[in-house]
């Protein structure tokens, strides 16, 4: 009989669904519209879970699966997981450490270009058929931010704060960061109080680990970040408390945001629809064909491991 695994998010890569498919017995819990009844009649079967990084699983769920071995984390967020809990019951988590840097920096750049270069309200403007009708055909749209030198603050130099870095840099932007340390190993200014760092830079890019840091953007940050500064978010909506930067977005205390995550998902506030001064997308900063194969890969890699009572590679709790 085939192992069973539950499915908490959808999968989009095909090759990869198909082999998860091949291997085990999957039930998908997004789903299951009666979850209880579900649970009642399934829930003692189940070994194995694969789920986002924002969708985690509950301790709640967990402890309605006595048979549960191993979460794969289809993401490197750990926030949405009681890994304490887990490991309690001898469960392994693994996450797709590594898999995903490179595409989550790349967005971090593209949002903070496209927010200090208008480059999402200049597509608008055109679509909405304004540059045809202007009578001088530059006047009406604003002068943009130069994004090249631009002093870059990074709030977490882990391995997408490193990436970010080094693509910043290649713009000739001065690099400095906050985290729990300074490294050795960096050529980047250490900031240790992150007001500081907002004083410092004409852009904030929010790559921490969201476990112990809620709100850590509050109104006094973005207050220092000042009416030229950017926020850009492509780590987790609950590291920035959101009404405080609706209101410094509304008084022009900061000057633009781009947001790739938000704290309640995916509801994002309707505040944020009609500004020209913020760039949103829908938590799709690994969202690329190539990051989620390798992602997938990984899931498929550590289910394995995990259910033949090996430590799968990007194991975080043993
Ligand atoms: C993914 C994420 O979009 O890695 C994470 O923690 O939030 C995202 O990169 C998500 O895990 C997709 O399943």
């Amino acid at each position: 009989m085939k192992p069973v695994v539950l499915q908490l998010n959808p999968i989009l890569i095909p090759d990869i669904l198909a082999r998860l498919e091949a291997q085990y017995t999957v039930y998908r819990y997004f789903e299951q519209a009666d979850k209880p009844a579900f649970l009642s009649e399934h829930g003692a079967s189940i070994r194995g879970v694969v789920t986002g990084g924002h969708t985690g699983i509950t301790r709640e769920l967990m402890a309605q699966l006595p048979k549960l071995e191993i979460v794969a984390i289809n993401g490197v967020g750990t926030d949405a997981v009681d890994l304490a809990y887990a490991r309690e019951r001898g469960i392994q988590v693994s996450a797709t450490i590594g898999a995903l840097t490179e595409d989550v920096a790349d967005l971090a750049i593209g949002l903070l270009m496209a927010a200090c270069r208008g480059i999402c309200a200049g597509d608008r403007f055109i679509r909405a058929g304004h540059w045809s009708k202007s009578p001088t055909p530059l006047a009406p749209f604003p002068l943009a931010r130069q994004f090249s030198g631009m002093r870059i603050g990074i709030i977490g130099l882990g391995r997408v704060g490193r990436a970010v870095a080094t693509r910043a840099a290649a713009f000739g932007c001065p690099i400095s960061y906050t985290d729990l340390q300074a490294m050795d190993d960096v050529p980047y200014t250490f900031v240790p109080e992150l007001i500081e760092l907002a004083q410092q830079s004409d852009a904030l890019i929010v790559a921490a680990a969201a476990d112990k840091a809620a709100g850590i953007i509050n109104r006094a940050v973005l207050e220092a970040l000042g009416a030229q500064g950017y926020l850009i978010n492509v780590a987790r909506g609950s590291l920035v408390n959101e009404p405080d930067l609706l209101a410094a977005l509304e008084a022009g205390t900061i000057a633009g945001a781009g947001l790739d995550v938000f704290a309640d998902e995916p509801r994002v506030p309707e505040a944020l629809f009609d500004r020209e001064d913020v760039v949103l997308q829908p938590h799709r900063a690994s969202a690329t064909v190539q990051t989620r194969t390798r992602m997938g890969e990984m899931v498929l890699a550590s289910l394995a491991d995990g259910l033949a009572g090996k430590r799968p590679v990007g194991c975080l709790t043993s």
